[in-house]
């Protein structure tokens, strides 16, 4: 019997524990002051921890973003939804619809969040609530 089984098989442990724990940085900003995310897709692997952040290239006021991760078909409903619920709720609906989002972020600003990726791949659209910026804000996360 080898003496190198145990150190084979606390290597194959930590492959393992990597392949459980899996994290993912994405980062996204506006362009400008236009209504347009910088980038139309972002990756991440399905059940991955994501760290997300947001940064506002806007310097006009009507420029404030969000980044809202929705069930797929569901863009539509949410952006009328998150218009309807005003500037008190900084215009995002509360919605079982909704699988992340951002804070409303200021021309200047940003902000950063960490959620789970969905645990079933697919493609899932992301969307900026603030009124009038969908459909022209948007892009998809992959999931794999
Ligand atoms: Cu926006």
């Amino acid at each position: 019997m080898s003496k190198n089984i145990p150190l084979i098989l606390s290597a194959f442990a930590a492959l393992a524990l990597q392949a459980c724990d899996s994290k993912t940085e994405l980062e996204i900003a506006s362009v400008g002051d236009t209504m347009a995310y910088d980038k139309s897709t972002l990756e991440a692997k399905a059940g991955a921890t994501v760290t997300l952040t947001l940064k506002n290239n806007g310097t006009t006021p009507a420029m404030q973003h969000d980044w809202v991760l929705v069930k797929p078909g569901t863009e539509q409903e949410v952006d009328n939804a998150s218009m309807a619920a005003g500037p008190s709720k900084n215009y995002l609906a509360e919605s079982p619809n909704i699988l992340a989002h951002t804070k409303l972020v200021q021309p200047g600003g940003s902000d950063t969040i960490t959620f789970t990726a969905p645990s079933v791949a697919g493609d899932y659209p992301y969307i900026c609530t603030y009124p009038g910026h969908y459909p022209l804000m948007k892009g998809v996360l992959k999931v794999q």
